[in-house]
């Protein structure tokens, strides 16, 4: 089954917004596969976004992923990695649908507490780079009630 993996970053936290996160993707269906708090290195974090090293705001960014405890998670179900991006909604807040996380709860671009992986190939790249021990194997007691 496709997972993703979904960062709370540290405004997220530090707002409050664990539960209402966790609740969102609960509620939707999506079975939880691995949870930590931590705070991470800036190699690490580098490590995260490498992909946007070249980006003039790279360094004002993992500034921000460093500043404080971020929640890590692993989600899966069918088709997790597009419908957790709809859940997110769009990059800049401001930008965000109502009713999406970042819609809801940011404002700025450089604030908009929560990352999402955008592929099924980045998912996997995420899931080994931040969860090594691997994700918890368990199924949910009302998969056939999600799931025909
Ligand atoms: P996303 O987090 O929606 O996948 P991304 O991967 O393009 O977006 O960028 C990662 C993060 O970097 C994003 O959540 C916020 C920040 N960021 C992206 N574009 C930015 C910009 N133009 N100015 C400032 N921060 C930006
Ligand atoms: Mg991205």
């Amino acid at each position: 089954m496709e997972q993703t993996f979904i960062m709370i970053k540290p405004d997220g936290v530090q707002r409050g917004l664990v539960g209402e996160v966790i609740s969102r993707f609960e509620k939707k269906g999506f079975l939880l596969k691995g949870l930590k708090l931590l705070t991470v290195e800036r190699a690490f974090a580098e490590k995260h976004y490498a992909d946007l090293s070249a980006k003039p705001f790279f360094s004002g960014l993992v500034d921000y992923i460093v500043s404080g405890p971020v929640v890590a998670m692993i989600w899966e179900g069918k088709g997790v990695v597009l419908t957790g991006r709809k859940i997110i909604g769009a990059t800049n807040p401001l930008a965000s649908e109502p009713g999406t996380i970042r819609g809801d709860f940011a404002i700025d671009i450089g604030r908009n507490v929560i990352h999402g992986s955008d592929s099924v190939d980045s998912a996997t790249k995420e899931i080994a780079l931040w969860f090594s021990e691997g994700s918890v194997n368990w199924q949910s007691s009302v998969h056939p009630w999600v799931y025909e």
